[in-house]
């Protein structure tokens, strides 16, 4: 990166210093002087989007918190049961590919829970109806086992069958998801929905063709795709319950939906519009990567003509930002996505203790972005499709200081609040039950008491969940960073100092320091700085750094300005 050396370096400290005791001394006004007038005039900011002040508690529902027992069909499916089907592994270990009970009621009864912890939003998996059985076609799931549908249910919501029908296990009596969506904004919680387009339930392979799979149903209840247990190249085209799906198989014996049909754009649009109606705040599009941008960018253009600047999220599981990258552009319909490459660099660094900090700058992309907006993706380290990050104690620490202070919008998957079911893949128990005691319980963890207080940080300080990001140094143990946000009247910069050392660090920086009386927001202290700076920070400890006025230091602004070009106007 190329510094400009600027050419009134004497009268720009000057001006600095002039701008310190005005700030310190709590004077708002603007500084008369044309320079720093022309410096507070300039706009540094990753990101105008409003979704990106959310932080997100991500619930599979039915493992959350059974808080209505009537809602859990103990017997339903017959000969196909669908409550609690156990897998057992070694040494007592076990998964389950049941139905276990939680339900709105358990997360509602928790979004007080949720919300101390410091999150705004909750990622619900799809509410709609699945199958009433479990299915018997495919090959058979065990314990540790991948891509095998046999004997699982819809306990997750991703086998939709009637896209306009919320599964019955989910609701109770006058608590369906409009009265959920709302109970829990009146707690300060937006309710993010993970939706499906690209499939809907297994469809082929069944000894016997079961109720439900590979069915589709209309709001009105009628039947508008059946695979009728056919494999997909026997689907024929001239018959129309038939021609809602593709004629090749796509993922396991999954019912894979005619992207080219549009009836098929046509249903999901009506459906999941409805959705937003009942009380969806932003949508997490499953398997996205299995339809074509068309099909994404008309489905996008369609919600947001009714719902404007709608926000939304996809999936593709892939680890090339190249690739996952082409959905957030504006031609393909401006989706954020999952940032996968992220999620791999967090788990490389904070499951190894041998790892540098510098390892995570690659996937940013700060500079030069494949993304339409770096900012706005969705940073995670791990979800119920792979194995829950395999940190200790401190690991997990590190990563939620790491995940609420650097670029992006945090998501965490349930339970990692105390590291639950850790390095744990799916079908070994990373989907497993947390329950209400666990929850009762959370808060004595230092896991969760640490990630309390950097969420509640992010949640604080515009500056942490739009602002710019520049890097000053990633070391082995420490990394340092800045976070500006400088608009419309609003200044505010983060200096984040973080150490995921087991023991103390100090942190030394001699250049690109803004002079100016910082607050740390962790412990509220105050730190004056001049041109250097020398923090000692304990073990796997954070510092945030908050300064409230504009950048003067002319060697920040110039980086500051070069980074600012990768955010779209
Ligand atoms: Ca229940
Ligand atoms: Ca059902
Ligand atoms: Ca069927
Ligand atoms: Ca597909």
């Amino acid at each position: 990166m190329t510094i400009i050396k600027p050419k009134h370096a004497k009268l720009s400290l000057l001006n600095s210093a002039i701008l310190s005791s005005l700030l310190l001394s709590g004077c708002n006004s603007t500084p008369a002087n044309p320079q720093n007038k022309a410096e507070s005039n300039l706009s540094f900011y990753g990101t105008s989007e409003p979704f990106a002040s959310e932080a997100v508690y991500f619930v599979m529902t039915d493992r959350f918190v059974d808080a209505d027992p009537s809602n859990n069909y103990e017997t339903q499916g017959g000969k196909f049961p669908t409550f609690n089907r156990e897998l057992k592994g070694e040494d007592g270990k076990v998964a389950n590919v049941g139905y276990i009970g939680g339900d709105y009621k358990g997360i509602y009864q928790n979004a007080d829970y949720i919300k101390s912890l410091g999150f705004s939003s909750v990622w619900l998996t799809p509410i709609v109806d699945n199958p009433d059985q479990n299915f018997s076609g495919g090959e058979e799931i065990t314990y540790g086992g991948m891509f095998k549908d046999g004997g699982k249910t819809g306990y997750h919501g991703y086998w939709g069958v009637n896209f306009f029908e919320e599964d019955e296990h989910l609701y109770s009596d006058n608590f369906k998801f409009k009265q959920y969506s709302a109970a829990m904004r009146s707690k300060g919680l937006k309710t993010v929905l993970d939706i499906v387009a690209n499939h809907g339930s297994p469809a082929y392979t069944m000894p016997e063709d079961q109720a439900k799979f590979g069915e589709i149903y209309d709001q009105d209840g009628s039947l508008i795709a059946d695979h009728q247990n056919l494999h997909p190249t026997k689907l024929d085209p001239n018959n129309s319950l038939h021609q809602f799906y593709r004629n090749e198989p796509d993922l396991a014996q999954l019912s894979d939906t005619n992207f080219e049909n549009p009836a098929v754009l046509d249903y999901f649009t009506r459906a999941y519009l409805y959705w937003i109606e009942q009380g969806a705040d932003a949508f997490r599009i499953d398997t996205i990567r299995h339809m074509p941008h068309e099909f994404w960018k008309a489905f996008a253009d369609n919600i947001r003509a009714k719902h404007p600047d709608f926000f939304m999220f996809g999936e593709s599981f892939v680890y090339e930002a190249d690739f996952i990258a082409e959905h957030t552009l504006p031609e393909n319909g401006k989706v954020s996505v999952l940032d996968f490459p992220g999620q791999k660099a967090m788990t490389q660094v904070f499951e190894n203790k041998d790892s540098s900090f510098a390892e995570l700058e690659s996937y940013l992309y700060l500079q030069q972005s494949p993304y339409h907006n770096p900012y706005d993706l969705m940073t995670f380290y791990d979800n119920h499709d792979m194995a829950r990050m395999n940190a200790d104690t401190q690991g997990f620490i590190n990563a939620n200081n790491w995940l609420f202070t650097s670029r992006g919008i945090p998501v965490v998957y349930y339970g990692s609040e105390i590291g639950f079911m850790a390095g744990t893949k799916e079908h070994e128990g990373n989907r497993n039950y947390f329950g209400q005691q666990r929850i009762d319980s959370a808060m004595s963890n230092p896991i969760a008491q640490a990630l309390k207080t950097i969420a509640h940080v992010r949640a604080e300080h515009v500056a942490l969940q739009k602002g710019l990001q520049l890097n000053i140094d990633f070391a082995k143990d420490t990394a340092a960073f800045y976070r500006v946000y400088q608009k419309d009247g609003v200044n505010q910069t983060a200096l984040v100092l973080l150490n995921k050392a087991n023991q103390a660090k100090t942190i030394e920086l001699t250049n690109l320091i803004q002079p100016g009386s910082y607050t740390n927001a962790i412990n509220g202290e105050t730190i004056k700085l001049a041109d250097k700076l020398s923090y000692q920070l304990d073990a796997n400890g954070v510092a945030v750094l908050i300064l409230d006025g504009v950048i003067t230091q002319p060697e920040l602004i110039a980086q500051l300005k070069e980074l600012q070009q990768v955010v779209p106007e």
